[in-house]
């Protein structure tokens, strides 16, 4: 999978992706990551790229012509399934869009930074507006690293365990259910019996009860329409 990203802050973006999980899907060449600076894409020599807004009011938009031809410029070298702009307005991310944008080729990033991006760009290019949650960041990066990190570790040969990524939590609408690592008695704490019992269909039974109770507990919003 290829994705590019158009951002005013790449440093933003750079560290995020080039650790641990994602750092060895770019090196097994399973994912490419490139970041575009919006101002090789500036109208004037000042390198500006956002301007007042019309109407009024704090805060300046980022401009329609560098974001045209810098997405357009893009494009001619190669088309994307979708152009994605990260903004807080957009539709909440979850699993379900993490394991549809995985199948993707090829994703365009928009960030948006100060008020945002100017309307018309969203209404002539964009095909996806996503949001990372209800607050507000001071910019689209750290979004656009939380949602290609989640889309990364999905790509086929990127978890060393390919099957781990099935018993996510969400992946069934379901979270996780707890874990133990050694020693079987900590400070007089024990690992639940069952884990040490060495059959794996009691094991799956217990951990399928515990993520629903957990689910049950903490998310019953999840389990709406399935029971
Ligand atoms: Cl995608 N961008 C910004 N600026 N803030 C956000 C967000 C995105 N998602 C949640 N908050």
């Amino acid at each position: 999978m290829k994705i590019d990203i158009i951002t005013v802050v790449p440093e933003l973006l750079e560290s995020p992706l080039s650790h641990s999980i994602m750092k060895r899907a770019q090196d097994k060449g399973l994912l490419t990551v490139r970041t575009f600076h919006l101002r090789e894409w500036a109208v004037n020599s000042y390198g500006q790229v956002d301007d007042y807004q019309y109407g009024g009011g704090a805060g300046m938009v980022m401009m329609c012509e560098p974001l045209a031809n810098a997405i357009e410029s893009l494009q001619k070298e190669q088309p994307y399934d979708e152009i994605i702009y990260m903004t807080p307005d957009g539709s909440t991310f979850n699993q379900s869009a993490a394991n549809e944008l995985s199948m993707k080729e090829n994703l365009l990033i928009i960030c948006g930074h100060y008020k945002g991006i100017d309307q018309r760009i969203r209404d002539m290019y964009v095909t996806r507006e996503v949001s990372i949650g209800d607050f507000v960041l001071s910019g689209g990066e750290l979004a656009a690293a939380v949602v290609i990190d989640a889309i990364g570790r999905l790509l086929p040969g990127v978890l060393n365990d390919e099957t781990s990524a099935l018993f996510d939590s969400f992946q069934d609408n379901l979270l996780a259910p707890p874990v133990y690592t050694r020693p079987a008695d900590f400070r007089g704490q024990q690992v639940p019996p069952v884990l040490l019992s060495g059959d794996p269909k009691k094991v799956e039974e217990w951990r399928f009860e515990q993520s629903l109770e957990r689910t049950r507990q903490r998310r019953p919003d999840l389990l709406e329409g399935q029971e």
